[in-house]
């Protein structure tokens, strides 16, 4: 063995060797247990960065430990392509998307190898490829016939200059990201997938992921935004109709002073055509935002309609009727009634257009039904001032409200979602097309399955904004599939998130006919564990769980949940500096990319020097420089480290073992020049100490009991993703190792401490298991056993004897109990052999000490 670890040669061999020997591919024939381990797939940006590296660096120590464990392991790695990068590449530097991704992913790719990732390379997969989305637009298809998808009028961002559909990420400060211009909102038809139809579902499923992560479990469970409530029907004054509202609080009721509709409610609808004013202030609502935080802090504005509603508990009491900004269409029912003194944004609006506020709930002693101040009450209390329900308790009341509402048929209690159907249509060249065709005669038509995939045109342009596939000049003119007349095909392409909603399925089994075959799919879903950022807790999450639920409702497979296990890391951060500097010397430089603030400048950390005990930046004339916060790292920072320097400089396996040292993995791990330099030298010393000497002869029992408190330390943390404790463990062993004196104990710790690295360290291990003459892969190995006696703290030696003689000797935890003692005294092999199949007459047991059989 040479003393040094070469990992640039080590890499490259056993990566090679993998490759060849194909060591982790996965057999669905296979009959042995099966561990699906899968993080969430990379977007092909251009080139890795530390968070890939993190993320897959832990996925891939679970695998190879559940390989070695006696799994057939599937973990595999594919490319979520779609997306609007590859647009915004395509029209900054005129490269057709396609090249740009595909030569993304070969980067990519590259760059992955050389994390020595064992991964099944042959299911790659790339969701840009028709082999991937043709797939795709079938299964929409199917979600079709079974009523899942549908289409509506729905409003997007229009950017008036381009004359273009904007994405939400191309809308900054209101305003079109290339144009400047004012964002306006326009209706266009647009196709839908029908999660509310599954909210309850996707609610209940949750309590069943005992895997998962609360926060996420929480958010997943906000996103979805149950609501108990009841809806309630007030008649217009003049009886010519009624308005439906939906309260959460109708023990409120005797508080409510108006009613406030959308500015897309019916009746405000029809009464904007007769009254210009109010067209006016409905299009002067459609200037603000429509999302939930954007109406939550805009300006409450309300238009008074002049009609009225008849309180219906309180004889000839009417409420006035206004438009108003701060209800939303698409909740409830797109009205509400205004309870000011309990609601905020109803006192807000009563101040501002001067409406009673009258309190219904005590605040402690205060029962005035005036309410002062501008802050709602919205605690607890005795209500008051109330009629029939006065002095029941808010829970009281609500039940008593509905239950009479139910009776004298004006209500009737009502659950609601915050979940909304998930609009899929996007106005956008780079994702999957949407397999219909739209027939003058025929209405919509699904492409007929012969003629999927409906491939993307390769010949497009980016040099004028708005959707290429609607301007490609034959593309979208197909023949009617029914009545064979012109036809057009559908220029909206899907939501990049449908892409990702199935792709685990699609590791799992990738006939060439069809989407995945439903036995051998399920024999390898759910997926055991799945390893991604907590950015995607909540719409790839949800989007995921919906579409196998929608897939297992229209009976395309058996599960209902895709992924069992869930498990999200912390980010990869590092320090931050920043430069003051004059305006001209920014001007100076120029050089692009660097983000400025007035006078202070981002400066990567390895671009700083110290002078006279002060950090300057020497490329910009020694100007001061001042230590930031640590920060993840992101360009804009410019505190990113590029892994494949570190590649080169350290080899893999110290970066990866970087990544899993120090910081739990679900917490942010600071990157930092001293932490990659020391694990580097630690996978120099484990090196030293496998090139040790062997062949000697004694035991050491304290080497013993290490080493198996390892194995079964180290395994149970891989398996609990603790993956620094087992770090820390494999430093005990070492220490230990290199502290002992030279054992047959010593040499076997050596031994097996190869194979106990190997997850975490393959390239490493590889090269110390060959070095030492082992035959096959460590990746190979089973996993090493621990043995129980081993691992008990204070084990005792015990004497077994049969009629006063020693026949054995046993190891037992100190303190095991006499029927333990006894149990284990007559199942012992020699001591069987003795007995002869005699049944001992007397058994003796004395604690700690001996057992003794009288036959
Ligand atoms: C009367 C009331 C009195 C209300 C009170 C609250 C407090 P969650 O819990 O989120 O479901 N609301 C109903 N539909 C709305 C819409 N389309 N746009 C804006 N607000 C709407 O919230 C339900 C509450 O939000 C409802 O209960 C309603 O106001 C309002 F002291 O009714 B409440
Ligand atoms: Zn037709």
């Amino acid at each position: 063995m040479s003393t040094r670890f070469n990992p640039l040669a080590a890499d490259k061999r056993w990566q090679a060797e993998w490759e060849a020997r194909q060591s982790f591919a996965a057999d669905s024939s296979s009959p042995k247990p099966r561990a699906y381990v899968l993080e969430m797939f990379p977007y092909p940006s251009g080139r890795i960065h530390m968070g890939h590296v993190r993320n897959y660096a832990m996925g891939d120590v679970l695998a190879r430990y559940k390989r070695m464990t006696g799994h057939e392991v599937l973990h595999p790695m594919g490319w979520d392509a779609f997306g609007m990068p590859a647009e915004n590449a395509a029209m900054e530097r005129k490269v057709h998307p396609g090249d740009w991704t595909r030569a993304n992913i070969a980067a990519m790719r590259a760059q992955l190898k050389r994390l020595g990732l064992a991964i099944d390379w042959s299911r790659e997969l790339a969701t840009c490829e028709p082999d991937y989305y043709g797939h795709e637009q079938a299964l929409f298809l199917d979600l079709y016939k079974a009523g899942l998808v549908y289409r509506k009028e729905s409003a997007v961002n229009w950017d008036p200059v381009d004359m273009t559909v904007l994405a939400n990420e191309q809308v900054i400060d209101g305003r079109g990201w290339r144009s400047g211009a004012l964002v306006e909102k326009r209706k266009l038809s647009q196709w839908f997938l029908k999660i509310t139809d599954f909210a309850e579902e996707l609610l209940e499923g949750l309590d069943s992921l005992d895997q998962w992560p609360d926060k996420v479990r929480l958010m997943q469970e906000n996103w979805i935004g149950k609501s108990k409530g009841v809806r309630l029907s007030f008649a217009l004054s003049d009886g010519s109709d009624s308005i439906d509202v939906y309260s959460t609080r109708p023990d409120t009721i005797f508080g409510a002073s108006f009613l406030a509709i959308a500015c897309d409610h019916p009746i405000a609808q029809e009464m904007a055509v007769r009254r210009h004013a109010l067209e006016v202030f409905i299009e002067e609502c459609r200037k603000g935002g429509t999302t939930a935080a954007e109406i939550e802090t805009a300006e409450k504005l309300g238009f008074d309609t002049g009609l009225t509603v008849d309180h219906p508990l309180i004889p000839d009491a009417k409420l006035p009727v206004f438009v108003a900004n701060f209800v939303l269409m698409d909740y409830g029912t797109g009205a509400v009634m205004g309870v000011p003194a309990h609601d905020q944004r109803d006192l807000d609006f009563a101040r501002k257009y001067e409406l009673p506020v009258r309190r219904v709930v005590a605040d402690g002693d205060d029962v005035d039904p005036y309410f002062r101040g501008n802050t709602a009450f919205n605690g607890d209390g005795v209500i008051v001032n109330s009629g029939f329900i006065d002095g029941m308790s808010v829970g009281d009341a609500k039940a008593a409200v509905i239950a009479r509402a139910e009776v004298e048929g004006w209500g009737e209690g009502q659950t609601q979602y915050r979940l909304r159907d998930w609009g899929v249509s996007r106005q956008r060249y780079w994702g999957t097309p949407i397999p219909i065709i739209h027939c003058e005669f025929c209405g919509v038509m699904p492409v007929p399955r012969s003629q999927l995939p409906v491939v993307l045109p390769e010949d497009v342009t980016f040099d004028i904004p708005g959707n290429p596939l609607d301007r490609h000049p034959t593309w979208k003119h197909v023949a009617c599939p029914n009545c064979n007349e012109p036809a057009r095909r559908e220029t909206d392409t899907l939501d990049t998130f449908a892409d990702s909603s199935w792709y685990f399925i699609r590791f799992a089994s990738q006939p060439k006919d069809a989407p995945f075959d439903r036995a051998e799919a399920e024999s390898w879903l759910p997926v055991g564990q799945y390893i991604g950022g907590v950015e995607h807790a909540i719409l790839h999450l949800l989007y995921a769980r919906f579409w196998t639920r929608a897939l297992n409702r229209i009976g395309k497979i058996g599960i209902t949940e895709p992924f069992t296990g869930l498990f999200t890391q912390g980010m990869v951060t590092h320090e931050t500096y920043r430069a003051r500097l004059e305006r001209a010397e920014i001007e100076a430089v120029a050089a692009g990319n660097l983000e400025t603030t007035t006078t202070y400048m981002w400066v990567a950390p390895d671009e700083i020097a110290e002078k006279d005990g002060k950090l300057v930046w020497p490329a910009m004339m020694d100007a001061p420089v001042e230590r930031g916060r640590i920060e993840k790292m992101s360009k804009s920072k410019r505190n990113t480290v590029d892994p494949e320097p570190m590649f080169d400089h350290y080899g893999a396996d110290a970066v990866r073992w970087f990544m899993l040292s120090d910081s739990p993995p679900e917490r942010d791990l600071p990157w930092s020049e001293s932490g990659i330099e020391g694990t580097w030298r630690f996978v120099q010393r484990l090196w030293r100490l496998f090139d040790a000497e062997t062949g000697n002869a004694g035991a050491d029992p304290a080497i013993d009991r290490a080493l198996h408190r390892a194995i079964a330390g180290i395994g149970a943390d891989i398996d609990g993703l603790g993956f620094n404790k087992a770090v820390a463990k494999v430093h005990e062993l070492a220490n230990a190792i290199e502290k002992a004196a030279p054992s047959a104990s010593r040499d076997t710790a050596i031994e097996t401490l190869i194979r106990l690295i190997a997850p975490m360290l393959p390239h490493l291990a590889e090269e110390a298991w060959a070095a030492r003459g082992n035959t096959g892969l460590v990746a190979d190995a089973p996993w090493p056993e621990a043995d129980p006696a081993l691992l008990v703290e204070d084990s005792i030696t015990v004497a077994l004897q049969v009629n006063g003689k020693l026949r054995d000797t046993i190891t037992v935890a100190k303190g095991t109990d006499k029927a333990e003692m006894e149990r284990l005294a007559v199942t012992n092999a020699k001591v069987l052999a003795i007995l002869a199949g005699a049944t001992p007459k007397k058994v003796i047991v004395v604690p700690d000490r001996l057992v003794n059989l009288v036959a």
